[in-house]
């Protein structure tokens, strides 16, 4: 592990609202690992941006009236507040629309030129005589030629999921007309170049998850082809050539670069240089399985293209996607739940608490059901640990005045639970590492549950021999789950912290220290209050028969 790190997770699009199935996969697993390594004492930042460019945007923009510039600065502010309300830190949010991800995207395009990635080639397009413009991707609607669905876009057919190779009876998103067919020249970036180097990189990646990596490579067998990075339209980063002054990259060819233009950005305004830090961190790309070609395909590809001047990602975590009772979540369909609507209704923390326990690392799907999040709710969070530490910590304040006594001499099953303690920081933090934050938490669960039965077995409220002891290894079992639990419920952990009250910040402890007997007798606590409150059913019933309403 390098003693410096950046985390990114897929840039959102600027254009809707930040919805469950977004944090799920990326956002909280790389929040989540970017607390944990910053309590190891990793140099760690969290970088991310809005997407800004593309079809889709400019469409929608033009929809609402609106430039893209006002409607893009609307959304990136709109979803840096509803992170911000989720918990998820990010040292550094910018877009891609920056000036800095502008030059940058430019001069590795010159770059890509110079060492002959990049060729011209005329092709044909849709284009709109009525409103005058070339109409890639979504400015075109037609019938898919698959499943026959109509009125689905040329790039994407949301009703199977298909791309059409091409759509049937086109017809212009705007106007509505059927378009014409015209020649445009348009740049390819030779993806077909790289075949050798992706797979030297693949084959010499250990920390990249088996199973994307087989299909990749098999992806990469079956050929892959050169890439279509033009785009007729006025809202992108502009071509720097004189011929192509009226076209933009595709989004997909700028976005991803603004990792690491952002990165440079937020390192130099701290005085550093980004280059140099970028290439002795370790990487983190987090996604969604839905991007795993861009991610292991392009992006790679890209580096090594201009001579691997940033280094290639070690660990790209990719994840599957979030269901909402078990149905795939749909924006159109209304079937779907706002991460705003939702912190209007429970704690950021009881959500994070759920989809960590239930966020696997894999690209296995994930479902969000309301009956199961009542019940982990209840019973896991509250029932397990919120219970073991309200329990420990509310009796020392009732039976010794909110002071840890001092301790006697341990017997067996003290001993038992004081190791416990010293193996925590190493049993979840192993888990950490290695990116199963589901499990890690599990571990944190099985924890405070075998408390709870040390506590229970121990008897202390009979105040017999060992009532001190017990008293004194709950206490500083409460103050290792608030350190260990920082990363995932970093409010909770501070709630536990203040109970505790003990020096310094919560997440200004080494995570080592998790192992650490670090309360001492005679300390005092604060005050002691329950940390969570329970989740009712009939709620939850008013929030199923809202959804998809
Ligand atoms: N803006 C969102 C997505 O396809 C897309 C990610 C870009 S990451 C460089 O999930
Ligand atoms: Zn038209």
């Amino acid at each position: 592990m390098s003693n410096k790190a950046i985390i990114t997770s897929a840039l959102p699009y600027a254009n809707g609202e930040i919805h469950l199935g977004h944090v799920a996969s990326t956002y909280l697993p790389a929040d989540i690992t970017t607390r944990y390594l910053k309590l190891k004492g990793v140099e760690a930042y969290y970088i991310c941006a809005s997407d800004d460019f593309g079809t889709p945007i400019l469409l929608q923009a033009e929809r609402e009236k609106k430039s893209p510039e006002e409607y893009v600065k609307f959304w990136n502010k709109r979803d840096y507040d509803d992170f911000a309300a989720f918990g998820i830190k990010f040292d550094f949010f910018y877009r891609t629309s920056s000036p800095e991800n502008v030059e940058f995207v430019q001069n590795v395009f010159k770059k890509l030129n110079k060492n002959n990635h990049i060729y011209e080639k005329e092709i044909v397009q849709f284009y709109c005589q009525f409103d005058k413009k070339f109409l890639p991707d979504r400015y075109v609607i037609g019938t898919c030629p698959h499943c026959k669905a109509e009125d689905q876009y040329s790039d994407l057919c949301e009703k199977c999921g298909r791309v059409p190779e091409e759509i049937e009876n086109p017809r212009c998103s705007i106007c509505k007309n059927p378009p014409i067919k015209e020649k445009t020249k348009h740049y390819f970036f030779k993806l077909t170049n790289f075949v050798e180097n992706l797979n030297e990189w693949l084959e010499n990646s250990p920390h990249l998850q088996k199973d994307v990596k087989k299909y990749v490579q098999n992806w990469i067998q079956d050929g892959l082809v050169d890439w279509d990075i033009t785009r007729d339209i006025t809202w992108g980063v502009t071509i720097p050539l004189e011929d192509a002054k009226d076209q933009v990259f595709y989004g997909w060819f700028d976005n991803h670069l603004a990792y690491i233009s952002s990165t440079i950005k937020f390192l130099k305004d701290k005085g550093l240089d980004g280059k140099a830090f970028w290439n002795l961190a370790d990487i983190y790309h987090f996604i969604g399985k839905d991007i795993v070609y861009h991610h292991y395909l392009f992006l790679p590809a890209m580096r090594i293209g201009i001579e691997k001047e940033y280094k290639l990602p070690d660990y790209i975590p990719t994840r599957g996607h979030l269901m909402l009772q078990s149905k795939k979540i749909s924006k159109s369909r209304n079937w779907y739940i706002g991460l705003r609507d939702f912190l209007t209704l429970y704690p950021a923390d009881y959500l994070r608490f759920y989809l960590a326990l239930i966020t696997p690392y894999s690209q296995d799907d994930l479902n969000f059901d309301w009956d199961e999040f009542a019940a982990r709710i209840n019973s896991e969070l509250i029932g397990n640990l919120g219970n073991f530490v309200n329990r420990a910590l509310g009796f020392t304040q009732k039976s010794f005045a909110g002071v840890v006594p001092s301790k006697d001499e341990f017997d067996d099953i003290d001993k038992e639970a004081e190791d416990k303690i010293k193996n925590l920081s190493y049993s979840v933090g192993e888990l950490l590492a290695q990116n199963n934050i589901d499990r890690a938490l599990k571990k944190i669960l099985e924890f405070s549950a075998n408390f709870n039965q040390y506590f229970q077995h121990k008897e202390p409220w009979k105040n017999g021999k060992g009532t001190n002891n017990c008293v004194y290894l709950s206490v500083n079992a409460a103050r290792s789950i608030a350190i260990a639990l920082f990363p995932f419920l970093p409010e909770s952990a501070e709630k536990i912290w203040e109970q505790l009250n003990l020096k310094d910040k919560v997440y200004e402890q080494k995570w080592d220290s998790i192992s650490e007997l670090g309360i001492k007798p005679n300390h005092k606590l604060g005050a002691i209050s329950p940390l969570f409150k329970k989740v009712e059913e009939s709620e939850i019933k008013s929030y199923k028969a809202k959804l998809g309403a």
